[in-house]
């Protein structure tokens, strides 16, 4: 059939928006209609040629919500009219990672995942005959897109499209970080590097928790008031401080009788392997731990001394919060509509289809929190 979509042509040219055709599912396979999408960080990473693992001709997009329109044989799980959100990190609970229960990277089709293609070897759309590639097993960029089964968490009907699309990727890797991965506890201190769509879900998924001190890092002024709305309790410019930032955050976090000093959590949301290293330096030592969300450039690397991590200090990453999507996410709809998170307010721009491009260049002008698509 026909769809609009934002295709990805080339690296380091805009999307353009034309129709594409989308075959109908095959076995295990489940057709949405997207009903809105988020542009985040890793579309336009790719989109720049910057990622090396990116593949064009593509559609690109991984944060949407919709409803499902067909299923393919074997699928038991969904049905048609079932609202839903694809998960660029699966949960088929039979691999050995999920069984495992102590990671979320599901294994099940990620080699073909990373191809661009669907886990039969092939791809879903195409333009005039050529095939275009999937991304992240997702591709919201299409006002209907074609998932595995396993890629599609059920979520409640009443929950708003243009809101929730935003769980698909944001709100749990921010809120998953603190829930799943740094399993913080209240009354915790924590540090939370780089305060935008990712920085901000750290921030209220603290609050959630119960944290005593919630310091926010940001080289941008404008930050403070937007971690302020979701909890902040303290801010730091390290442009403003004139001093080493390290020593100073170790010195605002002194608490006890010791007078130690560092937090018990730091986050780095900047993807800036300086920031890293200052943020595992920042952690208490004997037990602080440092949660790396932040994707780096390609090929760079991280350094610190040994000593940080002989004196007790933990480094860890996530990668989608640490979350199991079919099991986490319809759990983290239900806490935005019973009103024990926000997403509302970090939607700062909605737009149509024909202006995704403008949702690029809101993010490059570090003017939005988050852009949504609603189609
Ligand atoms: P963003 O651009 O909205 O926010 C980054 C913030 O960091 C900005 O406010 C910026 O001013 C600030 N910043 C930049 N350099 C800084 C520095 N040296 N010190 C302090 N602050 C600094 O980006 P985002 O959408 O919040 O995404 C953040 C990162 O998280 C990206 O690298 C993104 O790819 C990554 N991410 C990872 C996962 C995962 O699963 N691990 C999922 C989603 C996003
Ligand atoms: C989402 N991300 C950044 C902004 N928005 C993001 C990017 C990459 C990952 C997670 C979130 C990520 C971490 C670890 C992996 N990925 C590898 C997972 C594995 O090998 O099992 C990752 C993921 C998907 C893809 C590439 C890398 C892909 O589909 N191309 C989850
Ligand atoms: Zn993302």
């Amino acid at each position: 059939m026909d769809v609009r979509a934002a295709v990805a042509f080339e690296a380091g040219k805009p999307l353009e928006i034309t129709t594409v055709q989308l075959d109908g599912p095959k076995e295990g396979e489940v057709m949405v209609e997207v009903k809105a999408t988020g542009i985040c960080h890793t579309d336009e990473f790719t989109l720049s040629g910057a990622d090396p693992e990116g593949i064009f001709p593509s559609i690109l997009g991984h944060e949407g919500a919709g409803v499902v329109v067909e299923v393919g044989p074997g699928v038991t799980s969904l049905k048609t009219g079932d609202h839903v959100i694809p998960l660029y990190t699966p949960e088929c609970r039979q691999c050995p990672s999920c069984l495992s229960q102590k990671t979320n990277l599901c294994t099940a089709i990620r080699s073909t995942q990373g191809q661009g293609l669907m886990p039969d070897g092939t791809s879903r759309f195409s333009l005039n005959g050529e095939r275009l590639h999937h991304y992240m097993g997702t591709s919201t960029f299409a006002n209907f897109t074609v998932l595995p089964e396993i890629a599609l968490a059920k979520v409640r009907e009443d929950a708003p499209f243009d809101k929730i699309c935003y769980i698909g990727c944001g709100v749990t890797t921010g809120i998953g970080a603190v829930v799943n991965t740094a399993k913080v506890e209240p009354g915790a201190t924590a540090i939370v590097f780089g305060l935008g769509g990712i920085g901000l879900n750290v921030i209220q998924g603290l609050r959630l928790v119960g944290a005593d001190m919630i310091v926010g890092v940001d080289l941008n002024n404008a930050k403070k008031e937007w971690g302020e709305r979701f909890g902040m309790t303290h801010f730091v410019n390290p442009k403003e401080i004139g001093e080493e930032l390290v020593p100073y955050l170790v010195d605002l976090t002194k608490r006890g009788a010791d007078q130690i000093g560092g937090a018990d959590y730091t986050f780095d949301c900047t993807g800036n392997v300086t920031v890293m290293r200052q943020a595992l330096e920042a952690c208490h030592r004997g037990w602080g731990q440092s949660i790396v969300i932040g994707v780096a450039p390609a090929g760079a690397e991280i350094s610190t001394r040994p000593f940080q991590l002989v004196t007790g200090r933990v480094w860890k990453g996530t990668a989608f919060g640490g979350a199991r999507g079919r099991t986490d996410v319809p759990r983290i709809v239900d806490w935005y509509m019973d009103g024990k998170i926000e997403i509302d307010p970090m939607i700062t721009h909605t737009l149509a289809l024909d202006e995704i491009n403008k949702g690029f260049d809101l993010m490059h002008a570090g003017q939005s929190i988050r852009s949504v698509v609603v189609y």
